[in-house]
């Protein structure tokens, strides 16, 4: 069911795009270049989603800053090797201002709901604003750059709303929040629980971790970038461009090993297990930070300091099954109460919930939450059919978990530029993709993915649908998706004048 438009004429744009993190900044400072009209829809009251969001303790990035930044506004000023998140945020809005993107952004617009008119071959995008108020606007172009990490995902524990301490999800940490003093629990032991661990560690009063899965953590060698090496990046580039290309064939190379899991794994194995026998004296402990399921299957987090933490002596690991929750705490499966007075979540994300947000109809009402309903599909990450002049970023089978997305993002942007430029250079209105081809992409992504470890390691993650299929990683290198997608190959979209 559509959202009729109101009787009022919407606000006319070339381009609509909706969410201004790292892929919407981007979108939005491309399509400005190719002289098209812009207008960003954003929920928040600020630019920089991710980085936004994320102000946990510890909050940084675990792939390296010189190559996690815009490959057009490289960064000689990185304080270290591995950002932390508020440098992050701060650069993207150094970015916003320099390409002079704020203007074009509207905040506090909630998008309810896309669809496509067919009669006027035109995007309607209704959106709520924080008066309660719903309006529309109109585009030619539609671009969903939502990000997959946005929608925080809740435990199921009977009980928790009763909660009484402090309850919050890394995603959404409440500022000004510590641990100094307090009974602090921390669920799961993905990429954000370890790095939230060790800070809340150092402050609290007692810790405990609540392990599901133990996690496979490899050395991060963070360490700070110094004043010299900064100078010398700013006065010659060139060397900051060398270091960003030897990051990236650096991870590159492990990247090869998760997709084929050669030998090449074996060794990066031999590392983690040194690691964590170097960081954990206690041998019951080390055992129960074992991961049974292979290295790779989920995300390697990168830590110098989580499997320490778990050694302290106010840290404690549960890894008993987390049955009850009641106003002071959470009761595990072997009975222990586990009294606490701040409760945080680092219990991941649904990328499906995300992309469902947008509410997005298609050509004939086709909707994008149904089709997915029956598999997800699309061609690259971008387009999907039935969705003409419609483009995600960081769509399906366009993430990475080994080196830096925004690689991919913009690959893909590009792909969007050159798109809308043969659209117009043949006269058409509409672009998309062609029906026929998707379903073949498709099966080579499920064919290259079959032997991977992400779907043959033992163990579940965010990375594979219900049907335990890769829906998320691109299975191959970055240079082989640069390659494919910056040079699209025409005969796989339709060009039509409806
Ligand atoms: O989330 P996750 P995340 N009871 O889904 C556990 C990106 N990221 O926020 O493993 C008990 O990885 C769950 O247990 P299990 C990155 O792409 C990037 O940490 O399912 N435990 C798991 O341990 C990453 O992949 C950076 O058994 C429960 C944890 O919660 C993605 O975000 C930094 C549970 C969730 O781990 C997500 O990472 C941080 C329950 N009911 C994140 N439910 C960078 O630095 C869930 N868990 C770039």
């Amino acid at each position: 069911m559509t959202i009729q438009p109101d009787l009022q004429p919407a606000v006319q744009h070339d381009m609509v795009v909706i969410g201004a993190g790292f892929s919407g900044i981007a979108m939005t400072i491309a399509a400005k270049a190719a002289g098209r009209d812009v207008l960003v829809l954003e929920k928040a009251d600020e630019i920089g989603g991710t980085w936004r969001d994320n102000r946990y303790p510890g909050v940084a990035c675990d792939v390296e800053s010189h190559l996690y930044s815009y490959s057009f506004e490289l960064n000689p000023d990185w304080s270290r090797a591995y950002a932390p998140g508020d440098e992050i945020q701060d650069y993207l809005l150094y970015v916003v201002e320099q390409y002079d993107v704020r203007r074009h952004v509207q905040f506090g617009a909630a998008v309810q709901q896309a669809w496509f008119e067919e009669q006027t071959s035109r995007w309607e995008v209704a959106y709520s604003t924080p008066d309660g108020g719903l309006e529309t606007v109109t585009c030619r172009d539609l671009v969903l750059a939502v990000g997959s990490l946005h929608v925080p995902t809740a435990p199921a524990i009977p009980g928790l709303d009763a909660f009484q301490g402090e309850l919050m999800h890394t995603a959404t940490w409440v500022p000004g929040t510590t641990a100094t003093g307090k009974r602090v629990g921390v669920i799961g032991t993905g990429a954000s629980a370890v790095q939230v661990i060790p800070e809340l560690a150092a402050d609290a009063a007692a810790l405990t971790v609540f392990q599901r899965t133990p996690t496979w953590v490899m050395p991060k060698n963070d360490h700070e970038i110094s004043e010299a090496t900064s100078e010398r990046y700013e006065r010659r580039p060139a060397l900051m461009k060398a270091r960003r290309a030897k990051i990236r064939a650096a991870n590159e190379t492990r990247a090869l090993g998760f997709v084929k899991q050669p030998a090449l794994m074996k060794a990066v194995r031999l590392r983690a297990m040194h690691h964590l026998r170097s960081s954990v004296d206690d041998e019951e402990l080390r055992a129960q930070l074992t991961p049974a399921y292979t290295l790779g299957c989920k995300r390697i987090p990168l830590s110098d300091n989580y499997l320490t933490a778990l050694s302290r002596r106010n840290v404690k690991l549960a890894t008993e099954p987390i049955i009850d929750a009641g106003p002071n705490g959470l009761v595990t499966a072997d009975g222990v109460e586990h009294p606490l007075d701040l409760l945080v979540l680092a219990t991941g994300f649904d990328p499906s919930a995300a992309w469902k947000s947008v509410n997005v109809f298609g050509a004939k009402h086709a909707s994008l939450t149904q089709r997915w309903e029956e598999g997800i599909d699309s061609y690259y990450g971008v387009t999907v059919p039935d969705f003409p002049n419609m483009f995600m970023l960081l769509g399906p089978n366009a993430e990475l978990g080994h080196t830096s997305v925004l690689l991919m993002m913009e690959a893909q942007v590009e792909l969007v530029v050159k798109l809308l430029a043969e659209r117009d250079r043949r006269g058409a209105k509409l672009v998309s993709v062609r029906p026929e081809v998707v379903p073949a992409h498709m099966a080579q992504i499920d064919e290259r993915s079959a032997d991977t470890v992400w779907q043959r390691g033992g163990c579940s993650s965010w990375y594979l649908d219900k049907g335990g299929r890769n829906r998320t990683l691109w299975p191959g290198t970055v240079a082989e998706f640069e390659r494919r997608v910056r040079n699209p190959e025409w005969v796989d979209y339709e060009f039509t004048s409806r």
